[in-house]
């Protein structure tokens, strides 16, 4: 028997700029919502609001924007993203973010694969967004820059300009199918390969904005918690959770561009942050860095921690130190992305849990022959809900891998429910590797490794390093037979991949030589099977 959640919620057929600005909030219109940490910068509910509707307006008057087309997003946190996001929103576009650490093969691959027709961006980035665009077609003119700063050459129009000036010209929000129409293409590389393109349709994102903040909300006070945005909004964490839960909740948002553990422990003093989304690096950085004892951290409430296992000993240090007690939430790209979390109040019932199913979710665990397994027995999870997304862009090819016969999604991780429906992760089957939260696929570092002469054949898999509580990166490499194994190879390899690809994807855990790949009959890499050899050899 499938695993069904205890509670319901209900969900209004939707599209996002409707469900943010259509459907009265709790909170007034004045209400700050958005502060950048850096210059204090912010943005009321309704400035986004009305923003988001010029921008949108700009884009019909200026691009002649249609339903459908993408805009991508290649810039860190900045408070001026959700109002371009929402104005896209409001003109029937698709929103396509990119890692703003991203080379410009990176960036251009994304651009092309996702069809994107204009760009936007900031000042310091301008030059890799610039080469990715002119790499996938994209017009210069269509490169648009956000943030404090404009563009002297005169070549890209700032947002701001973005505008429909003309009386004349005064289109309508786009009319939307919620339950068709793509809201975000974020790209994750699912079970296998590279990278792809997620569709999130509109319902998809409305739905767990309703399902997460049935739970984490009612916690929640618009006049007294205040949050902070360290999770990038290029990331399906920080672009659907930390955003929803701000405009749903009115929790004000304090936005840093970049984290850095000095500055996040100022601004948590400085605001007096109530709750925290982030990844378990950053809880290891609250639990043992030694800079967090110079402030107040009294505030604080509640963490939520995801995007990556997370040690039970961390949860513990934490509350030891700040007495703050640090929860779990689960989830994927392709599920929009929480599928399970844990009660704030429950934090420390269920430790290593990852929480329940939220409202209209549905699990199955599985044995490798797609049989259910009983209550307890670790498998894979499938799932189902209103949250899950309809496939990968441009790829029906990868329909029967994704999905089962009658509807599932298989997210190649492992774990099991207890008798009481609370979920432990304990496995990955899929290649993916988790560097502090961010998607690495073996398969993109594999296909540059064997692009140098000297490598005949290389697996890259994720090992643990417990000093920064993150799997990294470790290419195993065959070299060709006339090519000495040395240090300064290895050295040599770990340096030539960094320069390119984005910082999150450096091979950190090092490169072993070795004389053979583990291989199937068919050819196919077995990692398991290195991954079990580390695991003898490194108790990893
Ligand atoms: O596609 P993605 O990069 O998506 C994420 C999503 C992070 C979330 C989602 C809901 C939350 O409530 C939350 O706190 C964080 O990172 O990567 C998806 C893969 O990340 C691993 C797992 O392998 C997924 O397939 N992952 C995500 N959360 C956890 C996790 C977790 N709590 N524990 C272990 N692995």
């Amino acid at each position: 028997m499938p695993i069904t959640s205890e509670w319901t919620v209900d969900i209004p057929v939707v599209d996002i700029w409707t469900m943010y600005f259509a459907i009265p909030k709790e909170y007034p219109p004045d209400h700050v919502l958005l502060t950048d940490g850096d210059t204090n910068r912010s943005y009321t509910y309704n400035h986004i609001k009305e923003a988001s509707v010029q921008f949108g307006k700009g884009l019909k008057h200026m691009f002649d924007w249609k339903k459908g087309d993408v805009l991508g997003f290649f810039t860190p946190n900045c408070i001026d993203t959700p109002i371009l996001t929402y104005g896209l929103h409001w003109a029937g576009g698709v929103a396509s973010p990119a890692n703003p650490t991203y080379t410009v093969d990176e960036l251009a691959r994304q651009l092309t694969d996702s069809k994107t027709t204009a760009l936007v961006t900031q000042k310091p980035f301008l030059k890799t967004a610039v080469d990715a665009a002119q790499k996938a077609g994209i017009p210069l003119d269509r490169v648009i820059l956000m943030g404090d700063e404009k563009d002297e050459s005169g070549q890209h129009k700032h947002w701001k300009d973005v505008t429909a000036k003309s009386a004349w010209f005064q289109p309508k929000k786009t009319a939307l199918d919620p339950k068709k129409d793509l809201a975000y293409l974020v790209y994750s590389s699912g079970t296998t390969g590279l990278p792809k393109g997620v569709m999130l349709t509109h319902y998809n994102i409305v739905a767990n904005a309703y399902q997460t903040s049935r739970i984490d909300a009612k916690t929640l006070n618009w006049d007294s918690d205040r949050h902070l945005g360290v999770l990038p909004f290029f990331h399906i964490y920080g672009l659907s959770v930390s955003l929803n839960v701000t405009m749903f909740t009115g929790s004000r948002m304090i936005v840093l561009p970049k984290f850095d553990i000095e500055k996040a422990c100022q601004l948590i003093e400085k605001h007096s942050i109530t709750f925290m989304y982030v990844p378990p690096p950053i809880v290891l950085a609250l639990g043992k860095h030694p800079v967090v004892d110079k402030y107040d951290m009294t505030s604080v409430r509640w963490i939520n921690s995801g995007a990556a296992p997370l040690g039970v000993d961390l949860v513990e240090a934490v509350w030891k130190r700040l007495s703050i007690g640090v929860k779990q939430g689960y989830g994927l790209s392709e599920t929009s992305p929480v599928t399970h979390t844990q009660l704030t109040e429950e934090w420390w019932k269920f430790q290593g849990s990852v929480g329940r199913l939220l409202p209209h979710m549905e699990a199955k665990i599985v044995d490798l022959d797609g049989k259910e397994l009983p209550r307890g027995d670790a498998g894979e999870i499938l799932l189902k809900g209103p949250n899950v997304f309809h496939g990968y862009w441009n790829r029906p090819d990868l329909n029967d891998e994704t999905f089962t016969d009658d509807g599932w999604y298989k997210t190649g991780d492992v774990g099991y429910a207890c008798k009481r429906g609370h979920f432990y992760i304990t496995d990955r089957m899929k290649e993916l590797i988790k560097y502090k939260g961010f998607q690495v696929p073996p398969a993109e570092l594999e296909a540059k490794l064997l692009g140098r002469e000297d490598i005949n054949d290389v697996c890259v898999i994720g090992v643990w390093n417990n000093d920064q509580h993150t799997e990294v990166p470790r290419a195993y490499v065959v070299v060709r037979p006339d090519v000495q194994e040395t240090d300064e190879l290895a050295q040599d390899i770990i340096n030539w991949l960094g320069e390119r690809v984005g910082p999150p994807k450096r091979l950190r855990g090092g490169v072993r030589f070795v004389k053979e790949i583990p291989k199937s009959q068919s050819g196919k890499i077995l990692r398991r099977v290195l991954k079990d050899q580390v695991k003898r050899e490194e108790g990893d």
